[in-house]
């Protein structure tokens, strides 16, 4: 069997891997962390630890590693969603590999915005859009299986598009064209990500082992200035967020949530050969 047999929203058998992938996934270092307030994410944290979790009861202390956990990966999405630029109501966003629909949601409360998230994943987005109906904001905000490279959605529609942690499952070039045709002119794009270190030289192993756990294949640093400069997509920030995740990582570890890929993690950022970066870019 083929993957296009399978369904036209996957184009090939390395999507129908991923899918499969996130289809089962069920980590508690996500889940467990979802359920502190609804909010679902699937990406990494930012900011400084609050260390003192670590003492106290013990039976309390995966209750406050959980929530200290999930404080930083909620601050990451509200650092994303403070680049997205002055969001109305009316506005239209994509959220591009939408997961369990966290940032979506978050978009939402924010700005009030529609969001229309889309995923590769069934279950994720049956997940999703059960969280939205939920907070009984499934009027405004949808989840789609569809493919974040051929979303069928309607040219120049969109005010801003983000990938959080998702631009590492695709081909950029692919990637940055769809989204230049999304975007209404002077729409925003935003993508945090883990990239490679083009002046560290070629992956270095702990990348390799991030890829091989997760399916991915993390893009050289270069490779994203260079497709936003082919697609009309003009950086005007760039953050880089290594120094601001290393604490969330060193948290994690010391966790029974830990999931065995802390460690190279913290190795590659160390080491200089891995950098966690935010890039806003306008739609010229
Ligand atoms: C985290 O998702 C993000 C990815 C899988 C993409 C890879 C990201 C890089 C920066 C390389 P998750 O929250 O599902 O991961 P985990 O289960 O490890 O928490
Ligand atoms: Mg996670």
């Amino acid at each position: 069997m083929t993957a296009t047999q399978d369904s036209t929203v996957l184009s090939s058998l390395y999507q129908r891997s991923v899918a499969d992938y996130w289809n089962t996934e069920q980590n508690p270092v996500n889940l467990r962390l979802g359920e502190v307030d609804g909010i679902y994410h699937h990406h990494y944290g930012i900011g400084e630890v609050d260390w003192t979790v670590l003492d106290g009861p013990a039976e309390t202390r995966d209750e406050r590693v959980i929530k200290e956990l999930h404080r930083l990966e909620s601050a990451q999405t509200d650092f994303l969603m403070s680049r997205l630029g002055p969001l109305e109501p009316h506005h239209r966003v994509m959220d591009a590999g939408s997961g369990r629909g966290g940032s979506s949601i978050v978009a939402n409360l924010r700005f009030g915005c529609h969001v229309d998230g889309v995923s590769i994943s069934e279950s994720q987005v049956a997940f999703a859009n059960e969280q939205a109906r939920k907070r009984g904001v499934a009027d405004k905000v949808r989840f789609h299986f569809r493919n974040m490279l051929d979303t069928g959605f309607e040219s120049g529609t969109f005010q801003a598009i983000w990938n959080n942690e998702s631009t590492m499952y695709v081909e950029l070039s692919l990637l940055f064209a769809e989204h230049a045709r999304l975007l209404s002119r002077g729409g925003r794009y935003v993508c945090i990500t883990g990239c490679y270190n083009d002046a560290y030289g070629l992956p270095s192993r702990a990348i390799s082992q991030i890829n091989a756990h997760y399916i991915c294949d993390i893009h050289p640093r270069s490779t994203y200035f260079k497709e936003m400069a082919a697609n009309r997509l003009v950086p005007i920030s760039v953050v880089d967020l290594t120094p601001a995740t290393i604490p969330y990582w060193e948290l994690r570890a010391r966790t029974a949530l830990a999931t065995g890929i802390e460690q190279p993690f913290l190795d590659a950022y160390k080491n200089g050969s891995f950098q966690y970066l935010l890039i806003a870019a306008d739609r010229a």
